[in-house]
């Protein structure tokens, strides 16, 4: 009786199990190219020659076989993708030649909010700046906006499945390790390249008065440009020593007069229109950006909450939805910035700065433009 039983099992059952593992064992040895399979940047690395399609992130612009530049591109004719939009090791990055026919389209000097993107290019697999490459694409296509529903990305890994507190304190630690501080004084070229006009590389673009000024003008006349805080320095004191005063992620080109003229005030709604900064609005507690980037100023003072937990010198930095916060380590108003989150998804200009701050500066970043829905999810 049990020997036809474990019979029958071996002709049937394993016969299906044999059946996928054939399947497997086919979709592994089967080529690349003729299979028609899309490749990742690793397999298009390991496996130069012949004609390919590889779907990476861009991550830069290379100039040479060890060098890719993150921000501040000169160029329309050659990418760097890479499997993962945090890389940084150009050993793990293929280099696309960007022929002239794809250039107004994927050019980093034309496009820099590329940056982060996920696209599917067909060439062929050859060396390019003597590094492994792909060379004179036949199809070039852009993926959907990064986000949520883009690749999971392993710097956030330790945060997966987390919300509320838990998610803060999870988000904190990855945001916190590693990093590197700049001096108040390295801030000024910094922002020459986080803050660069995508139109014209020669300018900064300030952040409430959107206009387009040379970066040359940096300084404290009238006329001039200079490092506007939008998690204002009184807040909680944090002054211009390495730390909360000179992160990147909310430090800001703006109009001197501009600047002066938001003070240290908090976030809301309301107020006259300011002179010089169109958009904008102002009463005697509270500022209102323009339109464009509310939601900008938002996702930045989410970041100064969640990355100053009072544990590095400085004071723990938290929203609430008062204004007139004065001195005090708060900033608000926590349900306007909120309702601004929500209203404007991060664009390509500041998926951009965030990818530059992380590969060219500080190793960190901005939890809340990678994932929007996480503001919802730590803050209510
Ligand atoms: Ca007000
Ligand atoms: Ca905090």
């Amino acid at each position: 009786m049990p020997g036809p039983t474990r019979h029958r099992r071996l002709l049937v059952l394993p016969t299906a199990a044999l059946a996928s593992l054939l399947a497997l064992l086919i979709s592994l040895v089967t080529p690349p190219a003729s299979a028609a399979a899309t490749l990742t940047v690793a397999q298009a690395i390991n496996g130069q020659g012949g004609t390919g399609t590889v779907t990476g992130y861009v991550v830069g612009q290379p100039t040479t076989a060890t060098t890719v530049l993150f921000g501040g591109f000169t160029g329309d004719t050659a990418l760097a993708i890479a499997d993962s939009r945090t890389e940084t090791n150009t050993n793990d990055m293929l280099y696309v030649q960007v022929s002239s026919p794809y250039r107004a389209s994927f050019g980093l000097l034309t496009n820099p909010g590329l940056v982060g993107r996920a696209i599917t290019v067909t060439g062929t697999l050859s060396a390019y700046f003597s590094h492994a490459g792909l060379k004179s694409p036949t199809a070039m296509n852009a993926g959907p906006t990064g986000g949520p529903t883009a690749t999971p990305d392993s710097y956030y890994a330790a945060a997966t499945g987390k919300s509320g507190a838990a998610l803060k304190n999870a988000l904190h630690t990855i945001i916190s390790t590693g990093v590197t501080k700049l001096s108040y004084d390295a801030v000024w070229n910094a922002l020459k390249v986080t803050d660069q006009d995508p139109s014209n590389a020669a300018n900064v673009r300030l952040l409430y008065s959107g206009i387009s000024r040379s970066k040359s003008l940096n300084g404290g006349a009238g006329g001039n440009w200079n490092r506007e805080h939008v998690w204002a320095q009184s807040h909680g004191d944090i002054g211009t020593s390495a730390g909360p005063g000179t992160d990147l992620h909310h430090l800001r080109a703006e109009d001197v007069t501009v600047n002066a003229t938001r003070g240290n005030k908090d976030f809301d709604n309301g107020g006259s229109a300011v002179a010089g900064a169109a958009g904008n609005y102002t009463d005697a507690d509270s500022w209102e950006p323009r339109s464009a980037v509310k939601d900008d100023v938002a996702r930045m003072i989410f970041y100064m909450a969640v990355r100053y937990q009072g544990t590095d010198g400085f004071a723990d930095l938290e929203v609430n939805d008062a204004v007139n916060n004065g001195s005090r380590p708060y900033l608000g108003r926590l349900s306007v910035l909120k309702q601004w989150h929500a209203a404007d998804p991060p664009d390509a200009a500041e998926r951009n700065r965030n990818q530059v701050i992380y590969t060219s500066y500080q190793r960190n970043r901005n939890p809340f433009i990678d994932h929007p829905e996480w503001v919802p999810a730590v803050f209510g």
